[in-house]
């Protein structure tokens, strides 16, 4: 089967290969030197610092969340992991229908007594005083703030509603003052270009509720939070973090008011998993200010979403693809151009 005349092929079709072949040579040219910049700006930045008890400055401190619910009752009821010394803040939220308070005793490892009478029980905290006394409209949430005094190490302080007769149906809990510092405390900065560095936090706790201190630092101009999910492996979108957190309170929410400081808090987690911390601050989540606190489990080998690998992987493939698609044409273009060309169905011109 030697030929002895072939009919010249169409160049139409080599036309397109050589078009598809120069399409490929430009897509490598161009994509891979783009692919490298935006991998770098997405790559994980795996330096973790490790420290240790670091004592909670004026500005930060632990942050309870607490939802007033009409059952009547606190959640949690139970708040642990805050140190003496170290100032508290409470965020109170109220889910329900009715107005509630917060009101916390001053006087460690006192049991008040539900059989005691609305009266008796405003007339304990005239005499004794509270730490704080919050109340919260239904629907609303209130801050408040104070700095646990040094003998308060690994006392037990009760907080009950003032409400008439919803301390007496059990709306009350227990503020377990912590006798040590956190076992890890990590450290992150709060970056001008919107994120967070490291964005990835590895806590390799001992056991649980483990007690882990956070330090961010704003090395930036802008205000920011430090905003940690208090759910484990669960991935919160900009889109879905505000309903999400009034949901589920943040177990931290730092607020980083002032560029250049530091800011620290200690919290407690339950159990291991990877946590999710964003800035809550309108667009910077957005903008790429989240990260993940790995407690207990691994961290990612090599991580990033859009590695270098991966990007530049995405354009050799296109590459690759286009290349296939011109030899395919240049081989029938070849192969075709043994028949008659009036075998050949025509397309539109
Ligand atoms: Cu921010």
């Amino acid at each position: 089967m030697v030929p002895t005349a072939v009919r010249a092929p169409p160049t139409r079709k080599y036309r397109a290969a050589v078009a598809l072949l120069l399409a490929a040579a430009l897509l490598l040219a161009v994509g891979l030197p783009l692919a490298a910049p935006i991998a770098r700006a997405n790559r994980v930045v795996p330096a973790i610092e490790f420290g240790r008890s670091v004592a909670a400055g004026p500005s930060g401190g632990i942050v309870f969340n607490v939802t007033a619910t009409d059952a009547p009752a606190f959640a949690p009821a139970q708040l642990s992991g805050a140190v003496a010394g170290e100032t508290v803040t409470v965020r109170l939220y109220n889910n329900g229908s009715y107005a509630h308070s917060f009101t916390l005793a001053r006087q460690a490892n006192v049991v008040l007594n539900t059989s005691w009478s609305p009266a008796a029980l405003d007339g304990y905290f005239a005499q004794n005083g509270s730490f704080l006394n919050l109340t919260v409209a239904p629907g609303g949430s209130v801050n408040g703030s104070f700095v646990l005094p040094a003998n308060a190490s690994g006392g037990s302080f009760e907080f009950v509603s003032l409400v008439p007769y919803q301390f007496q149906s059990g709306m009350h809990g227990t503020l377990v003052v912590g006798a040590g510092a956190p076992s890890v405390t990590l450290t992150d900065q709060a970056l001008a270009s919107l994120a967070f560095e490291p964005n990835i936090l590895v806590a390799n706790a001992t056991g649980y509720p483990e007690t882990l201190g956070i330090q961010v630092t704003d090395v930036g101009a802008l205000i920011h939070t430090w905003t940690l999910s208090a759910l484990a492996n669960v991935q919160i979108t900009p889109s879905n973090f505000t309903t999400f957190f009034a949901q589920h309170p943040p177990v931290v929410n730092l607020q980083i008011l002032n560029p250049g400081a530091t800011y620290n808090a200690t919290f407690l987690l339950d159990g291991p998993g990877v946590y999710e911390f964003i800035c809550e601050e309108p667009g910077h989540f957005q903008a790429g200010m989240f990260g993940f606190l790995y407690v207990g489990v691994a961290p990612p080998a090599v991580a990033a979403p859009l590695s270098t690998a991966i990007v530049q992987a995405d354009v050799l493939l296109l590459a690759g693809i286009l290349v296939l698609f011109s030899v395919v044409l240049a081989l029938s273009a070849t192969f075709m151009g043994r028949f008659p060309p009036g075998r050949r169905p025509r397309h539109g011109s």
